[in-house]
C-alpha cells in the first residue's frame, strides 16, 4: 500500500498548492477523473486476488474519500479567498461627498410666486388656478368692464383667431387673473379667501412691459369685510415679502371697473445714490392696485351683494421680483440667458418666505 500513501501525499500537497479553482479542477481530474491515478488504481482491483482486494479495496475507498474531502475544503477556501479579494478591491465609500454637479435653479418669478403663496397661506388664503385662454364674459363682462372699454380693443388684448361662421363667444388670452376669481366664487360661493397667481397677456412691449407677464390677485369675501381689513392685509404682506418690520403704505384713490372704491397702493421709499431703499425716505413707489369688490361683480359671480362684500387686489409679480432682488431689466426675465439664470436663479432647496 506504499503507492497509495505516496498518491495521498502527492495529491494532498497538489490540492494545497492549487492557487485557483481551475488549478484545483486539474488536480481533481488527475487524481479522481476517469483516467486519474486513483481511478486507475481502482480499476486494477479487478486483477487482484480476493484476499488482496479485501485489503486494497477499503484502502482505495479511504484514499478517494480523503482526497474528495480535501478537494471540497480547498474549493471552499479558494472561493472565500476570491470573494475577500473582490470585496477588498471593489469597495465604495458611500460617505464621501458627491462631486459638484451643475444644477438648474428656480427662476426668480417661480421663487417670488412661492414666497407670495407662503405668506398668504399663513394668512389663511388658498391658491386657485384657471385657464389662460378665457372667453370675454369671464375676462371682461363679469368684471364690469363694458364693451367699449379701451382694454377690450384688439390694440391691447390678444384675441384668439376665429374662422368665419364660428359663433362661439370671442376668446382672449386672459389680461389678468381676475377671471379665475370669478370662476372660484361661482363654483364655491362665499365666504372665500384665495390668491390667484399666473401668466397674463397684454399687447404691449417696451422697457417696462412684456406681452406675457405674471400677476397675483387676491380676494377675500365675507359678511364683515372693510377697507380696514384690506389695509392690514396688504401691510402684513408687504412687511413679510420685503422683510421690513416697519412699512408705510399710501392708498391713493383710483378707478377700476371691478372695484368700488378703488385704491392704488404706494410703498414709502428712498433713492440714495441710485440705490432704492424700501420702508424709509420721502418717495413713493406704486406696487399694486386694490379695492372693494364691485357689487355687480359679486352678483355676476352668483354672490348676494346685500349679504356679502369683500376686497380684491392685483400685484405684478415681475415688478415686485425686480424690486426685492434688484433685477434691473424686465425683458431679461424672458430671454432664457443661462448666465442670467445662474446669476438670478434660486436654489430649489431654499425656503420660500
Ligand atoms: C392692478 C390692479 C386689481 C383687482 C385687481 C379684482 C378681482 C375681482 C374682483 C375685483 Cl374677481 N377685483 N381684482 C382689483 C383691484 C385691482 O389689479 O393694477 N394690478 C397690478
Amino acid at each position: 500500500m506504499d503507492t497509495l500513501d505516496a498518491l495521498k501525499t502527492k495529491y494532498l500537497s497538489k490540492i494545497e498548492g492549487a492557487g485557483d479553482e481551475t488549478a484545483l479542477e486539474e488536480v481533481r481530474v488527475a487524481a479522481l477523473g476517469k483516467k486519474g491515478e486513483v481511478s486507475l488504481q481502482m480499476r486494477s482491483l479487478g486483477q487482484m486476488s480476493p484476499e488482496e482486494r479485501q485489503v486494497a479495496g477499503p484502502a482505495l475507498n479511504a484514499l478517494k474519500a480523503d482526497l474528495t474531502e480535501a478537494l471540497a475544503l480547498r474549493r471552499d477556501g479558494l472561493a472565500d479567498a476570491a470573494l475577500n479579494a473582490r470585496l477588498a478591491e471593489e469597495w465604495a465609500d458611500v460617505s464621501l461627498t458627491p462631486r459638484p454637479q451643475q444644477q438648474g435653479t428656480l427662476h426668480p418669478i417661480s421663487q417670488v410666486t412661492e414666497e407670495v403663496i407662503a405668506i398668504f397661506a399663513d394668512l389663511g388664503y388658498g391658491v386657485a388656478e384657471g385657464p389662460q385662454v378665457e372667453n370675454d364674459w369671464y375676462n371682461f363682462d363679469s368684471l364690469n368692464i363694458p364693451p367699449e372699454h379701451p382694454s377690450r380693443q384688439e390694440m391691447d388684448t390678444f384675441y384668439m383667431h376665429r374662422e368665419a361662421g364660428d359663433n362661439r363667444p370671442p376668446h382672449v388670452l386672459r389680461t389678468h387673473t381676475s377671471p379665475v376669481q370669478v370662476r372660484h366664487m361661482e363654483a364655491h360661493g362665499a365666504p372665500c379667501r384665495i390668491i390667484c397667481p399666473g401668466r397674463v397677456y397684454r399687447a404691449d412691449y417696451d422697457q417696462t412691459h412684456t406681452p406675457m407677464f405674471h400677476q397675483v390677485e387676491g380676494l377675500a369675501i365675507d359678511t364683515d369685510i372693510s377697507m380696514a381689513n384690506l389695509k392690514w392685509t396688504l401691510e402684513e404682506f408687504c412687511c413679510a415679502f420685503f422683510e421690513i418690520d416697519d412699512i408705510t403704505l399710501r392708498f391713493r384713490a383710483s378707478h377700476f371697473p371691478f372695484t368700488e372704491p378703488s385704491a392704488e397702493v404706494d410703498i414709502r421709499c428712498s433713492w440714495e445714490d441710485g440705490q432704492l431703499k424700501l420702508g424709509e425716505g420721502d418717495d413713493w413707489l406704486e406696487i399694486l392696485g386694490s379695492g372693494m369688490v364691485h357689487p355687480k361683480v359679486l352678483s355676476n359671480a352668483g354672490i348676494d351683494p346685500e349679504v356679502y362684500q369683500g376686497f380684491a387686489f392685483g400685484i405684478g409679480i415681475d415688478r415686485i421680483a425686480m424690486l426685492k432682488y434688484g433685477i434691473p431689466d424686465l425683458r431679461a426675465f424672458f430671454e432664457s440667458d443661462l448666465r442670467w439664470l445662474r446669476h438670478y436663479g434660486f436654489s430649489p432647496l431654499a425656503s420660500a418666505g
